[in-house]
């Protein structure tokens, strides 16, 4: 028996009609994220970058200790991961506060 002419296979992308279907694009985006790097130096004393990630980043005394050495012994270390606005606040108030106090402590934002 021959194949009935109107049953026709359809791609994925096709309707019952045989119509061209699109999924809709969806109407919001995840927020991309960027961690906050604090990076080594030779001059900034060690008890400075302790208050520092304590003060801006509000960890306690164990982890801004934790987190210090890490950057101290492998050259940077992660603060924490953020929006790109606050990712870039952060970025400013360590670096402002850093010369206030006339250290060379620095931090950069990396996409994660
Ligand atoms: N390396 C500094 C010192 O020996 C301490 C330090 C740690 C500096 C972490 C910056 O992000 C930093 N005094």
């Amino acid at each position: 028996m021959p194949e009935d002419p109107k049953k026709e296979i359809l791609t994925e992308s096709e309707d019952e009609r045989g119509l061209v279907v699109e999924e809709a694009k969806p109407e919001v985006k995840k927020p991309s994220l960027f961690q906050v790097v604090l990076l080594n130096d030779d001059y900034t004393p060690m008890d400075f970058v302790v208050e520092v990630l304590e003060l801006i980043f509000g960890m306690d005394r164990q982890k801004a200790t934790r987190i210090m050495l890490e950057v101290h012994t492998k050259g940077k270390g992660r603060c924490g991961v953020f929006t790109y606005e606050i990712a870039e606040t952060k970025v400013a108030q360590v670096s402002s506060y850093a010369q206030q106090h006339q250290h060379p402590l620095l931090s950069t934002l990396e996409e994660i």
